[in-house]
């Protein structure tokens, strides 16, 4: 197929609540839209840089830089077999995963509308096992005001159906809210997400919430410390997740080779896309390191996407992936919503994304649009 042509929109969405993390609050979510067009066919990606450079150092002006001066010009005009051959085409840039992922994201939804296959089974195509037709989700509790803030939003979010809690921590905003959380919550599958917010020193902080049967700590030390975390592994019972430190099937693999974390968190935009995203999981198969499908607040463009990854087979604890109204009123998708009984969400099985964008409902939320052909 050839790319013959692509748009990028830059849209701002207003989240229906603010989302506290331990870099920051954030309440307006931009983020950048892509389609490519080629054989009479198009595709869609989403890039998930937010405005600051906490989570990453991308930010939605950063990517649209990388997108517009160098990744959309590669791509424009080229011919290509299969989506795996996207990060190739794209290594002339160093690092920049987020920009990267939105473009191989379109590309992956073009070739599997091609394909007439979803995106989920042209995806697990390499495995025996089909691609799931439904994924277990839990849902991302920022950091509220206060602890009794902590403990509505949960029974909030436990009476909606989700399954499984995480709640976002950074010191001094810790230990009280993990235990008031587990007292009230005795069987809850809870887990916590420190964003690198702590220190190796900080371990004796992390050591008193080993008796709360939390299923894990995402990412308590630095955006770079693969090693300490390894450090720290042996010091806390809680199992050690990595998020932020993990951008690559080497950086996986050099994780667990030193013992750096019982569990990783695959967000594909991190690893920058779902060639990487699938070669993560991959080597978490092989070695039994069991993995979740992360999220970045993303649009039902961007959920499509991480739907399809979490049906593969190594996927086998619940994701960050909640319902549409939890993130936005009036979404550029169709909602997507939880199914309640077993907290899990279908993963679409239409051609490609397998959803369809209200065009009317991206015109009102651009900012800015550019086309490139
Ligand atoms: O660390 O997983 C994270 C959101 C933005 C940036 C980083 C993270 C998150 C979340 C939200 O935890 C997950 C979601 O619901 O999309
Ligand atoms: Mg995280």
């Amino acid at each position: 197929m050839k790319i013959e042509r692509v748009d990028l929109y830059h849209i701002s969405q207003r989240l229906v609540a603010p989302f506290v993390t331990s870099f920051g609050p954030q309440q307006q979510r931009d983020s950048l839209i892509l389609t490519v067009h080629g054989d009479g066919l198009s595709g869609w990606g989403e890039c998930v840089a937010t405005n600051d450079p906490g989570y990453s150092y991308e930010t939605v002006q950063t990517a649209w830089h990388i997108l517009t001066d160098f990744l959309i010009p590669a791509v424009l005009g080229w011919t290509f077999e299969e989506p795996w051959e996207v990060p190739e085409k794209l290594s002339f840039v160093r690092g920049h995963p987020l920009a990267k992922a939105a473009v191989e994201q379109a590309v992956w939804d073009i070739a599997a509308r091609r394909d007439n296959l979803s995106f989920a089974q042209k995806l697990a195509a390499p495995y025996e096992e089909g691609p799931r037709t439904r994924v277990r989700v839990g849902v991302s509790i920022g950091i509220q005001p206060t602890i009794a803030d902590t403990l509505n939003v949960i029974r909030e979010k436990v009476a909606q159906g989700y399954g499984r809690i995480k709640l976002k921590i950074k010191p001094g905003h810790d230990v009280k809210v993990a235990e008031a959380a587990r007292t009230a919550f005795p069987e809850l599958p809870l887990m916590l997400d420190a964003n690198s917010a702590y220190t190796l020193g900080d371990a004796p902080v992390l050591q008193v919430m080993d008796p709360l049967n939390l299923l894990m700590l995402e990412q308590p030390l630095g955006y770079r410390d693969i090693y300490e975390h390894s450090l720290l592994r042996p010091q806390i019972q809680t199992p050690l997740c990595l998020d932020e430190s993990v951008h690559s099937v080497a950086d996986a693999r050099f994780a667990l080779a030193i013992g750096a974390c019982d569990i990783i968190n695959i967000k594909p935009a991190r690893v920058g896309g779902w060639t990487e995203a699938r070669g993560i999981h991959d080597l978490c198969r092989e070695e039994g390191v069991p993995v979740w499908c992360g999220g970045m607040l993303e649009t039902g463009v961007g959920r499509a996407g991480q739907l399809a990854l979490a049906s593969l087979p190594g996927f086998t604890l619940p994701g960050d992936i909640s319902a549409t109204d939890r993130y936005y009123a009036v979404d550029i998708t169709p909602p997507f919503t939880l199914n309640a009984e077993d907290s899990t969400i279908d993963v679409p099985d239409g051609p490609g994304l397998g959803v369809e964008v209200d065009r009317k409902q991206l015109k009102r939320v651009t900012l800015r649009q550019e086309t490139f052909s």
